[in-house]
């Protein structure tokens, strides 16, 4: 549960919705983590429903797509990869003339697997053009765990490049134990230090390089908690601060006003068992305003954070709609 007041739906559990209730509590108790691997697993978790369907029309298939769609999305609120990638998958049945189920359903696993490679392809598009950003001998300096910085620095390693990470273990679940590991497995020399120490290190640092969760109509970012506070060390620093994202993380409701939500967490992830009457709070991500972002390395190359409305509208039109 999280300490947010607001309430969660009470969905009527059917078999047909289990998978897509395990895909959403995987999601919720980060058992899956990052936007990516987010998006991934909501759109397996569709594609699977659309294949167990009893629907008997396409009204009834709509109608369990949407139940669908709803519990996906109250899995974790600041994820708009995970909710482009859903609305535009379910989207693709909606505008297609076929009426039989069948047909329906395969319109839905081939717009899946659609987005699956368009996900992948734009992983490797980034690695490739952010690799060139990794000076031999430099020290990178990392926040949580990304897979797409990953596999940014998976492709540097292969090219050849050596380097160094210094990556914050981020409190209070510890992803960046998982970008360790992922280092040390790729035998990069990495060096693990509490977040507060950020500061201390930062001036060893020669690229600072984090993920998103989301990116606002004004180029401002949301990523895992701490950032923001990475990126003004950066600033004070000197050292250049990259964010490394799938252009699909722009989240079009900021363009209409609405500000980005920001998920508060379970306090038992800070303290267990606190003593009583002590408040705690816990959100998962905050914004790091656009003046502090060097670049932002996407599919379409490094683009500044202020040009992101433009790239969208020219890339991802139907965003929008
Ligand atoms: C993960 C996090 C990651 C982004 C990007 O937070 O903030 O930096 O999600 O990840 P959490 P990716 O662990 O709370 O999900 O590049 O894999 O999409």
């Amino acid at each position: 549960m999280h300490t947010s007041a607001k309430k969660s739906t009470v969905y009527p559990v059917t078999a047909l919705l289990r998978p897509v209730q395990t895909a959403a509590k995987k999601i919720r108790s980060l058992k899956v983590q990052g936007a990516r691997n987010i998006a991934i697993t909501a759109i397996r978790a569709i594609e699977a429903l659309a294949k167990e369907t009893q629907a008997k029309n396409k009204r009834e298939f709509l109608e369990q797509l949407s139940e669908a769609k709803e519990i996906l999305f109250a899995s974790r609120e600041t994820e708009p990869l995970m909710r482009n990638a859903v609305r535009w998958v379910i989207n693709q049945v909606e505008k297609s003339e076929y009426e039989n189920i069948r047909d329906l359903v395969k319109a839905i696993s081939s717009a899946s697997q659609q987005f699956l490679r368009k996900l992948k392809d734009s992983k490797e598009k980034i690695a490739n053009i952010g690799a060139k950003r990794i000076r031999d001998n430099s020290v990178i300096f990392t926040h949580c765990h990304s897979s797409t910085v990953t596999h940014l620095l998976r492709k540097a390693k292969q090219e050849g490049k050596s380097f160094e990470v210094i990556c914050t273990e981020t409190r209070p679940v510890f992803q960046g134990r998982i970008t360790a590991k992922e280092m040390l497995e790729l035998d990069v020399k990495t060096t693990l230090i509490v977040d507060s120490a950020a500061r201390f290190f930062m001036n060893r640092a020669d690229l600072v390089l984090v993920g998103a969760d989301a990116i606002t109509s004004e180029g401002n970012v949301i990523n895992k908690i701490g950032t923001s506070m990475i990126a003004l060390v950066a600033k004070e620093a000197r050292t250049p601060f990259y964010v490394v994202s799938e252009l699909l993380k722009f989240d079009p409701v900021t363009m209409y006003g609405d500000y980005e939500k920001i998920e508060e967490r379970n306090s038992e992830e800070v303290w267990e068992k606190p003593p009583k009457g002590l408040t705690i709070r816990n959100p998962a991500f905050d914004v790091t305003r656009r003046d502090f972002i060097h670049g932002i390395i996407c599919e379409e190359g490094i683009i500044s954070p202020h040009s992101i409305t433009e790239v969208i509208h020219r890339k991802y039109p139907w965003i929008f709609k």
